[in-house]
């Protein structure tokens, strides 16, 4: 809701319409607002590093309006803006093209303000290097669910597991998120690799998280949130499935379920 002081900065606004920023975040506030004014993100459907970028609008309510592209042919305007033909892509409200994840999530945490206020140095820094220790591996597990046979696979998977047993070690169990009851920068980084670990699991049987119980306890708390589907096309599972559960190991393979991790063998 708008409170006094904010119809007066917003009446500034009306006054001198380049103050779009402060307006970008009252709009916010406002509900329906995505109708109003938005910010824009370039997207691939089943991009991680897309989703961590949307996953951290949805959490702040930022308004924005996504832009669904081809990666096999990028349209002429992209290439045009894009420096390096990737995405996400985010154009501010003032129509400046920012690329790469890292930089997009900063810009977005120094605009609107970070997930959670009065962090110390020590805190941001160990924050910053956790959600880049996520977002390194994002590549990774596209790389393991795209194997094409149970020895790539066992690798892979055994090499990405190595991560998310560094994860189990750092978290303590004793809060609900990574290192907090309340969602941080950490959580967002880790969103897409966590919300591709449970689509996996549901629909093939194997668990990237086996035997990490603490993981699996962040895992849940993460999708709880919504912010995983509602960071991504309500087609998103049937796209995602299409390109990493047909004509691969984890798609086909017939000992998927009891791979590595069976649950019979170490999960219950
Ligand atoms: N370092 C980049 C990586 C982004 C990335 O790899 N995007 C992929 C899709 S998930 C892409 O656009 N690939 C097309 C290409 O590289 O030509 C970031 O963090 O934004």
């Amino acid at each position: 809701m708008l409170v006094i002081g904010e119809f007066k900065k917003l009446e500034k606004i009306v006054t001198n319409p380049s103050s779009f920023s402060l307006l970008l975040r009252l709009i916010s506030k406002v509900p329906n607002r995505r109708s109003i004014l938005m910010i824009k993100v370039v997207s691939f459907k089943i991009c991680p590093f897309v989703q961590r970028v949307t996953a951290l609008l949805e959490a702040k309510e930022i308004p924005y309006e996504i832009e669904y592209i081809s990666l096999k042919d990028k349209p002429g305007w992209f290439l045009e803006i894009s420096p390096n033909g990737q995405v996400p892509l985010l154009i501010t409200d003032s129509g400046v093209a920012l690329f790469e994840s890292d930089a997009i999530v900063e810009y977005i945490e120094d605009e609107f303000g970070p997930l959670q206020d009065k962090l110390s140095n020590e805190e941001k820094a160990v924050q910053r290097a956790w959600s880049y220790l996520g977002t390194k591996h994002y590549l990774m597990q596209c790389g393991t669910m795209s194997s094409k046979d149970k020895a790539t696979f066992d690798e892979r998977a055994g090499k990405l597991q190595l991560v998310f047993q560094k994860a189990e070690k750092q978290l303590t169990g004793d809060t609900r998120f990574f290192d907090s009851n309340e969602l941080g920068k950490v959580d967002v980084a880790w969103l897409p690799l966590l919300h591709r670990a449970a689509i996996i699991k549901e629909k093939s049987g194997f668990d990237f998280l086996c035997g990490l119980p603490k993981l699996q306890a962040w895992q849940h708390a993460v999708l709880e949130t919504g912010y995983a589907l509602k960071s991504v096309s309500s087609d998103f599972v049937e796209r995602f499935s299409d390109f990493y559960l047909k004509n691969t190991y984890l798609g086909e393979g017939k000992d998927v379920a009891t791979s590595q991790c069976g649950s019979s063998s170490c999960c219950g």
